[in-house]
């Protein structure tokens, strides 16, 4: 009878043993896919917009909102207040030229052509029309990330970092949600260490870590545009980061209105 008592009893041990070593375990080596949080807009503010203008680049630099507009034959570069909206200083190119996104830097307004390959430059305080360099993507958007590189979009998932000197490609990131790709990149804003990509044909604008490319957020932004307005709007396309007011302000091609939103 001592026997069999000792025998349960170690048996009972071992047992508790195994189920504790078990639920003890570093972690569940597969944890599942990770969903990036979705934010949703606040409006704190609206601007007018000029419905003309087909929006490709938007980005803020000592308080003036430079707008890049597209299209054969009336693509241009635009100097906007910031306090109302209102148009400064329109800067047109040449018939041939699809002008896409933009970003300022070293005191330049670096400007993408749509398949062209040209960079062009124009000079914040005398803008004067410049090219600047070529690449062998299509141009879509572009932002700055530090004081010599910046990173462009071409439609696809893919982010080239480039050197702003020569427009060489360092190195190249693929947005992604658990090694999903997330294509059709379009303009981008850097604040804060993020990249943001607005997505064409969505209203999504996507938070990318830009040493991994993978996508930290998404921010749903269908809540812009009442149904009314996007009648004769295009898609959103449009992200500029107001330091003072510390918002986004975002709009589209098109658009009637420039929202000033917090996600
Ligand atoms: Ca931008």
């Amino acid at each position: 009878m001592l026997e069999r008592s000792r025998f349960l009893l170690a048996w009972l041990i071992i047992t508790l043993s195994i189920v504790i070593v078990s639920c003890s375990g570093t972690g569940d080596p597969n944890p599942g896919p990770i969903i990036p949080e979705t934010l949703y807009v606040d409006v704190i503010g609206t601007l007018p917009h000029d419905t003309t203008a087909y929006t490709q680049g938007f980005e803020i630099h000592d308080s003036i909102l430079w707008e890049s507009t597209g299209l054969y034959g009336s693509s241009t570069l635009r100097k906007l207040d910031l306090s109302d909206g209102s148009i400064i200083e329109t800067y047109p190119l040449p018939d041939t030229l699809f002008a896409e996104g933009i970003t300022v830097l070293n005191e330049k307004v670096y400007q993408l052509t749509w398949q062209s390959g040209l960079v062009l430059e124009w000079d914040i305080q005398n803008p004067v029309l410049q090219v600047s360099d070529t690449i062998d993507t299509e141009g879509w958007g572009i932002c700055s990330v530090s004081s010599s590189t910046v990173v462009t979009s071409d439609g696809s998932s893919t982010l080239s970092f480039r050197d702003i000197n020569s427009f060489d490609t360092l190195r190249t990131i693929n947005a992604n949600i658990n090694g999903g790709s997330i294509n059709l990149l379009n303009e981008l804003e850097y604040v804060r260490g993020s990249i943001y990509a607005n997505r064409y044909y969505s209203d999504n604008i996507y938070q990318i870590d830009p040493q991994t490319g993978n996508v930290t957020a998404l921010i749903d932004a269908s809540s812009l545009l009442s149904i009314s307005k996007r009648i004769n709007a295009g898609a959103l396309n449009g992200i500029a980061w107001d330091p003072e007011r510390e918002a986004f302000l975002l709009t589209g091609k098109n658009w009637p209105t420039i929202f000033i939103v917090t996600f």
